[in-house]
């Protein structure tokens, strides 16, 4: 099992911040993105981004703004890395997950194992041929992509629809029913850190399709085949609208002991009753613990593969629709309106206020094993909002972090501080975030230090 072995409780209290706090119109402190507000209630907010559209600058500066979390929506299937057996293209996915990284967002890997988009070498392999490209195909694709990857969808789309809960026949499923547990079985070797994810659609609400998905993941749980998250795609529409036991749907999974994560989130429609849609998905998001990050399948309504629907969170022009609203505002966020007095033009008043004392403490689960490990470490708010953190963590001699996400590290090889990054300083009074690091050598020892800011 992966996250096992030491759960460690560290301490401290932190700094002050000192002197004067502007005061600013009611609400005004609230986040004012999706990816900021998402991120006070412990959730990144992510979107489908293709590669070849990142040079549009209303485009980019949307994904920049919005965005904590991306997924290549084409960049990384099986036709796009491995078009020729053997011989792997990663420039377009890449340019992604590069981009992503330097600007602080997650990354979600989409789809490691999947019938559909297969290159035409892949389609026209059957039985041990083709089992053992998947599973070459598994490894390199992770391998190329370790440490860098927040969540994976190992396997996309493998139950049938309709009532029969059985599995959708596909060439990937005549080599065998337990070529999903060694998709997982590979991705875990290959990159230990991600979390791995089985990925559907009409699967969203508690139907004969997604009882079948909770069956196999039931049985992994037992059987101890590495896996971590579901993800419920979430395309809406008339014919398949947003289901009213959604929410419980992902509670059950969740209670199997893992995270849930809203993939590919569209809801086809316009105005206030596409915002109420959007509003209700992202409660009943919000109301599940495990349920840890939204994803929206694209940026524009222009940018949908299924464009004609309008299913969207922005116009074809770049604006906000009243989805948008609903969502940010569900999230706790609100949308800025400054008024003459509060623009940068002419900066409010400022008095001084006692500062409030912020302090916070950091849980650090480890999971080790011969020559590294895994830290995942949960960084909580006192009483006191926080603008920013520190947790510094005491390395043992020979060890060495050799990756970090959700933070930034510095310092030396015996004590390495890792600071939040842009989207996660902010933590409410009593809230959490949590950042990770990969390392080899010994475990880190139980002593960690939180600052706050
Ligand atoms: O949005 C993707 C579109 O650009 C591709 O043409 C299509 C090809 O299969 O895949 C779309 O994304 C799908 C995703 O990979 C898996 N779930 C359903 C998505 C919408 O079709």
């Amino acid at each position: 099992m992966r996250r096992s072995l030491a759960i460690l409780t560290v301490l401290t209290s932190g700094a002050l911040t000192a002197g004067a706090v502007a005061v600013l119109a009611p609400g005004a402190n609230a986040a004012t993105t999706l990816g900021a507000a998402a991120a006070e209630k412990g959730r990144y907010f992510g979107t489908a981004v293709a590669a070849y559209k990142l040079s549009d600058p209303v485009y980019s500066g949307i994904l920049d703004r919005e965005f904590t979390s991306v997924t290549p929506e084409n960049e990384m299937k099986w036709d796009a890395t491995e078009p020729t057996q053997g011989t792997f293209t990663f420039t377009s996915a890449d340019t992604i997950v590069n981009r992503a990284i330097a600007n602080g967002q997650k990354v979600r890997g989409h789809a490691l194992a999947w019938h559909s988009q297969q290159p035409g070498w892949a389609q026209n392999l059957s039985g041990t041929a083709l089992r053992n490209a998947m599973v070459n195909h598994v490894t390199r694709v992770a391998t190329h992509y370790r440490g860098k990857i927040d969540s994976w969808d190992v396997v996309n789309e493998a139950f049938a629809d309709g009532s029969t809960g059985a599995r959708r026949d596909s060439n990937l499923q005549r080599t065998g029913n337990d070529w999903i547990e060694v998709a997982f079985r590979a991705a875990r070797a290959a990159d230990p850190a991600a979390k791995l994810c089985y990925n559907d659609y009409n699967t969203d609400g508690q139907n004969a399709k997604s009882n079948a998905v909770y069956a196999m993941v039931s049985d992994f749980k037992a059987r101890g085949v590495p896996i971590d998250c579901v993800g419920f795609q979430s395309h809406f529409n008339a014919q398949s609208p947003l289901p009213s036991d959604y929410q419980a749907n992902l509670q059950r999974f969740a209670d199997l002991g893992l995270d849930v994560q809203i993939t590919e989130l569209d809801i086809e429609g316009s105005g206030t009753t596409q915002a109420n849609t959007y509003a209700a998905a992202t409660r009943a998001c919000l109301a599940v613990t495990r349920c840890n990050g939204i994803t929206v399948w694209g940026i524009r309504d222009t940018d949908s593969w299924r464009a004609s629907g309008t299913p969207l969170l922005f116009d074809g022009n770049g604006n906000p629709k009243a989805a948008y609203t609903a969502v940010l505002n569900t999230l706790g966020g609100t949308t800025t309106s400054p008024s003459p007095s509060q623009s940068s033009a002419s900066p409010s008043p400022s008095v001084s206020q006692p500062p409030g004392t912020r302090s916070c403490a950091a849980t650090v689960a480890i999971n080790a094993w011969t020559g590294g490990f895994v830290a995942t470490v949960k960084v909580t708010a006192g009483a006191t909002a926080l603008t920013g953190w520190t947790a510094a963590v005491t390395l043992p001699s020979g060890s060495a972090v050799t990756n970090t996400w959700n933070a930034t590290a510095s310092g030396s090889t015996a004590t390495v501080s890792f600071t939040n990054v842009g989207y996660n300083g902010p933590v409410p009074a009593a809230g959490t975030t949590e950042f990770g690091f990969q390392g080899t050598g010994p475990a880190p020892s139980t002593t960690a230090t939180c600052t706050a800011r």
